[in-house]
C-alpha cells in the first residue's frame, strides 16, 4: 500500500524504535505511548485488520512475536495487555493490522465509558 505509514515502517522507509523484526513481523515503538510499555507489533505485508482474511500461519506469527517483544520490554513476568483496534467502532487509526502491547504499570481493569 503506497499510503500505508505501518508499511513504510516495515519497509524501513520511515524511521521507527524497532524492538523486533524478522522476515514476516516487525514490531516498534509507538509514536505516543499511553503507558511506559507501549510497542505496535505488525506484519510486513498489508492487511487492513485482524479480520481482513489474514493467512492463519502469519496471524500466528504476529501472535508470535507477542511473547518475544514481551520478554524484549522486560513485561513478560509481571504482565501486559494486547489490544487489536479494528474497524470503526474499535476506534482504528492506522488501517494497517497491529497488535498493541501495554505494560510497565498496573493497567486499568475495564474499559471507561465511550465518548
Ligand atoms: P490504532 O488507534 O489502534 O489504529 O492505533 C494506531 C497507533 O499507531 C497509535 O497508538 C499511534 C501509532 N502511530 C501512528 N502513526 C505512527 C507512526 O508514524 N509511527 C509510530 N511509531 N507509531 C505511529
Amino acid at each position: 500500500m503506497n499510503d500505508c505509514i505501518f508499511c513504510k515502517i516495515a519497509a524501513h522507509e520511515v524511521a521507527a524504535q524497532v524492538v523486533y523484526e524478522d522476515d514476516d513481523v516487525i514490531a516498534f515503538e509507538d509514536v505516543n505511548p499511553q503507558v511506559p510499555v507501549h510497542t505496535l507489533i505488525i506484519p510486513k505485508q498489508h492487511y487492513a485488520h485482524v479480520g481482513d482474511n489474514v493467512p492463519p500461519d502469519l496471524l500466528g506469527k504476529v501472535f508470535s512475536a507477542v511473547r518475544v517483544v514481551a520478554e524484549a520490554k522486560g513485561v513478560a513476568e509481571s504482565g501486559y495487555r494486547i489490544i487489536a483496534n479494528s474497524g470503526e467502532d474499535g476506534r482504528q487509526t492506522v488501517h494497517h493490522l497491529h497488535v498493541h502491547l501495554l505494560g510497565g504499570t498496573r493497567l486499568p481493569i475495564r474499559m471507561g465509558p465511550a465518548d
